[in-house]
């Protein structure tokens, strides 16, 4: 069933159609990067939504950097998985090619991705709060917790975009516009509840693009997916490689 529909899929792709990508936590799940609603996604016993916000920064920035400094932890010690190394592949095989991650953890950079759109920031980059300069921090472990501007010696906060905060303008319209022009749209490890990323898929299939959606579980976009391949986006990526390379080749 599953080797079916991936032979599918690769027929689709092997026509290099204008390809849009979706990707969240999931991607990462095989680097070993914790996902948000999974069964390791909490810290101490709070949740992406309790942290990942301005009021909860406001109201202990030190707890926030705490958490934050504990993923960048985690990440600058793992690696980007198949997953990741294939979509960096594919941005040279697609003539027309967009990668749009929810994540923050730059490991699509990290595999050779150069066109990405990064929705909700980067987890190694900061933000001055008074100037509102941006500059890469990768410090780690982050000393002093909450690390201050070098400039002006205020606070600075991670350059992610929070549950509340509105997302970069001209990022979110290329991303809207990349899937208006998608003929297949590909939507990779989210669970496709956070707004307004959720909805893109959507935009490129009222457009008439494929859906296809790669998770270990259905998601509220499955009822809407084209193709539904359930198992680990490390495992099934490169089998869908494996036939688009290996159909060029044999041809
Ligand atoms: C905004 C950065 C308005 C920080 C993040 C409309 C309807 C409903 C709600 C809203 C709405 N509009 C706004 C909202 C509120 C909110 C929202 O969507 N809330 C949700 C919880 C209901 N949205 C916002 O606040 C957004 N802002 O809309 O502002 C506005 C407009 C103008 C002016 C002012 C305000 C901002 C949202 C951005 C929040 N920031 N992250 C950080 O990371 O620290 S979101 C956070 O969740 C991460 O970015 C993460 O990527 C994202 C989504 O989670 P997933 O990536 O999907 O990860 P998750 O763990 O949930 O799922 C993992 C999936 O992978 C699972 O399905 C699992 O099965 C699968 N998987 C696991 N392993 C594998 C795998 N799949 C394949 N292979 C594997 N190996």
């Amino acid at each position: 069933m599953l080797a079916e529909k991936i032979k599918e899929v690769a027929e689709l792709l092997k026509e290099r159609p204008r390809l849009a990508v979706l990707t969240g936590a999931g991607v990462s799940a095989e680097s070993g990067v914790p996902t948000f609603r999974g069964p390791d996604g909490l810290w101490r016993q709070f949740r992406a939504e309790d942290l990942a916000t301005p009021e909860a920064f406001a109201r202990d920035p030190k707890l926030v950097w705490e958490w934050y400094d504990w993923r960048r932890q985690k990440i600058q010690s793992v690696a980007p998985n198949p997953a990741h190394m294939i979509l960096a592949r594919w941005e040279k095989y697609f003539p027309v090619f967009t990668l749009i991650t929810q994540n923050v953890d730059g490991l699509h950079r990290q595999a050779g991705s150069t066109k990405i759109l990064e929705l909700h920031g980067n987890i190694w980059m900061v933000r001055c709060t008074q100037e509102g300069k941006i500059m890469e921090n990768r410090q780690v472990p982050l000393t002093p917790i909450p690390p201050l501007c070098p400039n002006c010696g205020a606070l600075l906060r991670p350059h992610v975009v929070w549950f509340g905060e509105a997302l970069d303008p001209n990022i979110l319209e290329a991303a809207f516009e990349a899937c208006r022009r998608s003929e297949v749209m590909m939507v990779i490890g989210t669970s496709a509840v956070v707004q307004p990323a959720a909805s893109l898929p959507l935009v490129a299939q009222q457009r008439g693009a494929k859906l296809i959606e790669i998770n270990l579980e259905p998601t509220p976009l499955s009822p809407y997916a084209d193709y539904v391949l359930y198992g680990k986006a490390g495992e099934i990526l490169p089998l869908i490689d494996e036939f688009l390379f290996k159909k060029e080749n044999t041809e």
